[in-house]
């Protein structure tokens, strides 16, 4: 990063110009781990768009390829869109991905490495058979809702089970196909799953968590799991999951009860995060997620600064305790690039109080905190009406003083405060239970009046009567990505401060409720720069 490129990131993955989005097909071959992603080779917004291609040892530093599937055959002419991976019983990756054929219809192919030795897969072969499968007269299926196939499985029949996203008018799908040989494919007669009125899935995944535990599994049908299927609501640009059951004879996912789908149920991030990907990770036994976040600058600013789009710090995800939601967390070998650590003892936070750190890089950081939280009778009664955790955060910002909360810390901070990022908390009454709410507000985050400085919102599942209330922020420039709880709620903001750039940038925990709260925890790092391409 420099003066004249102060948005780009020192770790978060990007390429060195242009339009990215979706992860696709992300996958470890032979102890490479493989991304490849959505790009446009051409200009900063989407477009032409092909499958760029980075490998890397350890998810953190990362090599540039040649692009590994472009448009060449009638199956993907007008385009090389989203798809996954998935492992053949001999080892072998294969590729299933979106085409746009010459009538801009969205069909599905396939693409093998040509050389399996090669642990880079650095060409891939397109079969011609393609497309594997493609809207027609019979299947009724809309052909430009249809598209982005997940990693396949083998079901319990012997055969490979494949979902696609789709929709039917406002009904949501996940279109199931079936094969014997990855080759021929038949449409099953029923979805996985559907929906009514969340209109075109995008980007679905499906995959097994276990019901007990952190490691990550495969999709062999197994004992012990339940089911996670997500998908990206093209509607509202958020990447949605249920927890349920795979019934893997009738082929049919069900959500467990008070799973929802859609735009009321739970999301993997509530801030910026779409188009998201896992894969289970071999080496280390864990599901890893990947998700693209786009700019929340203008059209035109990301036209002068010759990019758009990041990829979140790959995630490691499991089932959360409770069995109602997933909890996230950075892979651990992030943590290589802590630098400098700085550890500030106990301290009580008063009212309206700010503490600066000093001696961190603190536009390119990760920090974590924690707060203990006394007085809890002193909590404000929660409107019971209140449900939506983004709305409540816009209407009670960083500045509007609460009795316990908002407290947190400001990131990307000038030194007049002209600018600042702020994520906290606040810990509110409802019946006769606490209600923890996380906030990103980035209304004071540029002086720039030209990005999207929407406030985004979470409940935390942690009980302020026996929990401590933790928060790690990985700060990049541009990227401020939350962790609140452990993991429990996530909020991924782009930011784009004039002043608070590079060494103006500054770090601070501030308490502007009416009572005091203890930082039982504050450590914080410079992070050091990973070669991201
Ligand atoms: N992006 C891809 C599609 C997908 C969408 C095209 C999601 O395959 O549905 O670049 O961002």
């Amino acid at each position: 990063t420099s003066i004249t490129q102060p948005y780009r990131t020192g770790y978060h993955f990007q390429p060195p110009k242009n339009w990215m989005n979706d992860p696709n097909g992300p996958m470890i071959y032979k102890g490479i781990y493989h991304l490849f992603y959505q790009y446009n080779p051409k200009e900063a917004v989407w477009g032409n768009i092909v499958w760029a291609h980075s490998t890397s040892r350890d998810l953190v530093n990362w090599t540039p390829h040649k692009f590994a599937i472009y448009p060449s055959q009638p199956g993907d002419i007008n385009g090389t869109w989203s798809g996954s991976a998935t492992f053949l019983p001999n080892g072998t990756p294969a590729i299933l991905y979106t085409g746009i054929n010459p009538q801009n219809q969205q069909v599905q192919n396939l693409a093998m490495p040509k050389n399996t030795s090669d642990p880079y897969l650095l060409d891939w072969v397109k079969t011609p058979r393609n497309p594997l499968m493609a809207p027609n007269a019979q299947n009724q299926i809309n052909a430009t809702s249809f598209r982005d196939p997940t990693t396949a499985w083998l079901g319990a029949d012997g055969r490979w089970k494949v979902i696609i996203g789709s929709k039917i008018h406002r009904r949501g799908l996940a279109i199931l196909y079936t094969s014997k040989d990855f080759i021929n494919w038949v449409k099953a007669k029923h979805p996985l799953h559907s929906a009514e009125g969340t209109g075109m899935w995008e980007c679905p995944d499906f995959f097994p968590v276990l019901a007990n535990g952190k490691n990550g599994v495969d999709l062999k049908i197994q004992k012990g799991v339940k089911y996670v299927l997500k998908f990206s609501l093209d509607d509202t640009k958020h990447d949605h999951y249920t927890i349920g059951d795979y019934d893997h004879v009738k082929d049919i996912y069900t959500p467990n009860r008070g799973s929802t789908d859609g735009d009321s149920g739970l999301r993997y991030d509530y801030g910026k995060f779409y188009a998201s990907k896992t894969f289970f990770d071999s080496a280390k036994n864990r599901r890893i997620l990947w998700g693209w976040s786009n700019e929340s600058s203008s059209v035109s600013d990301d036209i002068k600064k010759g990019w758009a789009g990041i990829q979140a710090i790959p995630r490691v995800i499991w089932l959360g305790k409770s069995g109602k939601q997933l909890i996230q967390w950075p892979i651990e070998e992030i943590e290589k690039l802590r630098t400098n650590p700085i550890n500030l003892p106990r301290k009580v936070l008063k009212k309206g109080s700010v503490l600066q750190v000093a001696g961190v890089t603190a536009a390119q950081a990760d920090v974590e905190i924690s707060f203990k939280v006394s007085n809890l009778e002193k909590a404000e009664v929660l409107n019971p009406s209140w449900t939506n955790p983004q709305l409540v955060c816009s209407r009670k910002g960083a500045s509007v003083r609460g009795s316990l909360g908002p407290f947190g810390l400001l990131v990307l901070a000038s030194n007049g405060f002209e600018e600042y990022t702020s994520v906290f908390f606040r810990i509110f009454k409802r019946q006769n239970k606490y209600v923890v709410l996380m906030c990103s507000d980035q209304s004071r985050s540029s002086l720039n009046p030209g990005n999207d400085k929407t406030t985004y919102g979470a409940f935390v599942d942690v009980d302020p009567v026996h929990e401590q209330i933790s928060l790690r922020s990985l700060i990049d420039h541009s990227v401020v990505e939350s962790f609140g709880g452990g993991g429990k709620s996530c909020i991924l903001t782009r930011v784009y401060p004039q002043l608070a750039i590079n060494e103006a940038a500054h770090l601070h925990a501030f308490n502007n409720g009416s009572e005091s709260v203890t930082i039982t925890r504050f450590s914080a790092w410079s992070m050091k720069k990973a070669r991201i391409n």
